[in-house]
């Protein structure tokens, strides 16, 4: 398993987090997601490490985008 810290920007509530998560839930390997609406982060954990490009993808398909 590892874990992975991810930016989040333009999240706002509670609605937000529970978007991000789906998505990023979605990725193959993912079996914990935990968003932090404060710190506008992800930590995600997986099987092995994702591609930053498929979490792009996901948290774009969540309508919020992947900060540096
Ligand atoms: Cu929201």
């Amino acid at each position: 398993m590892t874990e992975q810290i991810f930016n989040v920007a333009g999240m706002t509530c509670d609605h937000c987090v529970s978007a991000v998560t789906s998505e990023l839930g979605k990725l193959p390997g993912v079996s914990d997601v935990k968003v932090d609406l404060v710190r506008g982060t992800a930590t995600v954990t997986s099987v092995t490490p994702l591609d930053r490009s498929d979490v792009a993808i996901a948290i774009d398909e969540a309508g919020y985008a992947l900060a540096p």
